[in-house]
């Protein structure tokens, strides 16, 4: 009776969502009630490898208490004011950020959406006031593939339509070009009136799709010829993710403009930033651009903390080695249904071919929940792996048993 109790509790919380939730998710039919670290549990107790972080949201790992104790002491003392009166939070959070990734001021936003659709507006603004485009004439130039959230603005980016279909007519003046493809950025900026080029340094949703070495090189060199922003959206691949403070550090390359999100809120708030020069960022002016939430003290405690853990505990290296060990173990794995290993750090991908007539890699992550790790696909043949960043070689070695064992299962 006791597992015919659990697991009805576990279909309960299920049921909950299927009678009241709106179903624009189709998650894993697992339900977690605690995390720690690189595990998550759930319900019913047992444990998993955490290989998502909340699509590279929990870098420092679940409830890190550094994290938790910045969060939960602020709460004790202010957690919201607005911007209409000053706090005293804000202006340290402000100091922290900008002279961490060395820019001049940071706009404080909250989701990642908002950040990149604040970055495009300050390109516009920037393009009209600055750079002289004529007013409502503004072209910001997207890569095809791009992912950065759900709004109005951001699916019209998209060229995916399970992003866009059905959510039209769509915001102008958006430009599609495709990936990596540096003959094809320099043609569209030769119209004068382009703003910015904003682009993942990886494309995450995309699959983790990694472009030429050189590329955000050559891409910094045209947009500063042109004098267009470089707009690079880290909300996925920054905070140490791919091994370096930032995706672009493995090129030394310095966008004009930088968004984060995800990991600066610690996997605990929800924190995003356009960070940028002051020539990009005086250009607004008092109520020209907000937010409810946006630089809240909750948030700046908490995004202090969340970066003190990437820097005293070396997690963009250890990211960078751990990713090595990571992907010569799955290069390893002797299967037909593997036929791609990438990534960068730790943001890595395989790609699963179709095997006993329809399975996909959904199947594959179904067997891994069994086994006691946690992964998700993408695009129906991508399985992403993505763990917190406090992960030891002994824990990245016995998490890639499991996923050669459950392979090697199913070949
Ligand atoms: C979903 C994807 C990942 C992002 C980049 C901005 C944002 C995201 C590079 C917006 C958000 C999330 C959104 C979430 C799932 C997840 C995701 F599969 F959808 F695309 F990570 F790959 N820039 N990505 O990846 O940030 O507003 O969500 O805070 O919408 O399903 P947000």
């Amino acid at each position: 009776m006791a597992i015919l109790t659990e697991f009805s509790e576990m279909e309960n919380y299920i049921g909950l969502e299927y009678k009241y939730g709106a179903f624009n998710y189709k998650p894993l039919p697992v339900v977690l009630e605690h995390g720690q670290g690189i595990y998550v549990y759930d319900t019913q107790g047992k444990k998993y490898y955490d290989f998502l972080s909340a699509y590279s949201a929990v870098n420092q790992g679940h409830c890190h208490p550094a994290i938790t104790e910045a969060l939960t002491s602020q709460a004790q003392l202010l957690t919201l004011t607005s911007r209409a009166f000053y706090h005293n939070k804000l202006g340290l959070f402000e100091e922290y950020v900008t002279q961490m990734f060395g820019y001049d001021r940071v706009l404080p936003m909250n989701t990642g959406v908002e950040a990149c659709e604040s970055a495009v507006k300050l390109a516009r603004k920037w393009a009209y006031e600055v750079k002289g485009v004529p007013d409502g004439a503004a072209k910001v130039i997207f890569a095809e593939g791009n992912f950065w959230g759900r709004s109005i603005a951001a699916v019209s980016a998209s060229t995916d339509p399970s992003s866009f279909n059905h959510f039209g007519p769509y915001v102008p003046g958006f430009v599609k070009i495709p990936y990596n493809n540096i003959a094809a950025l320099e043609a569209e900026l030769q119209d004068p009136n382009v703003a910015a080029f904003m682009v993942e340094p990886i494309q995450g949703e995309a699959g983790v799709v990694i472009p030429d070495e050189g590329y955000l090189t050559k891409v910094k060199e045209l947009c500063s010829k042109h004098r267009v922003l470089f707009i690079a959206d880290e909300v996925q691949t920054g905070i140490a993710r791919t091994g370096k403070l930032l995706a672009c550090d493995h090129e030394n390359v310095k966008p004009d403009v930088l968004v984060l999100g995800k990991a600066l809120g610690g996997g605990v708030f929800p924190v995003s930033a356009v960070l940028a020069s002051d020539e990009v960022m005086l250009t607004l002016k008092p109520g020209e651009h907000g937010s409810t939430f946006g630089g809240n003290p909750l948030a700046c405690a908490v995004a202090i903390a969340a970066l003190q853990v990437v820097k005293d505990e070396n997690l963009a290296e250890n990211a960078n080695h751990m990713g090595e060990v990571f992907r010569e173990r799955m290069r390893a794995i002797q299967s037909p249904l593997i036929t791609a290993v990438r990534g960068k750090g730790l943001l890595n991908a395989i790609v699963i071919q179709p095997f006993d007539g329809n399975k996909t890699a959904l199947d594959v992550c179904l067997k891994f929940m069994e086994n006691g790790l946690l992964a998700k696909q993408t695009h129906g043949d991508i399985i992403r792996f993505a763990p917190p960043l406090t992960i030891t070689e002994d824990e990245v070695h016995a998490a890639c048993d499991i996923i050669e064992n459950t392979i090697k299962a199913l070949s």
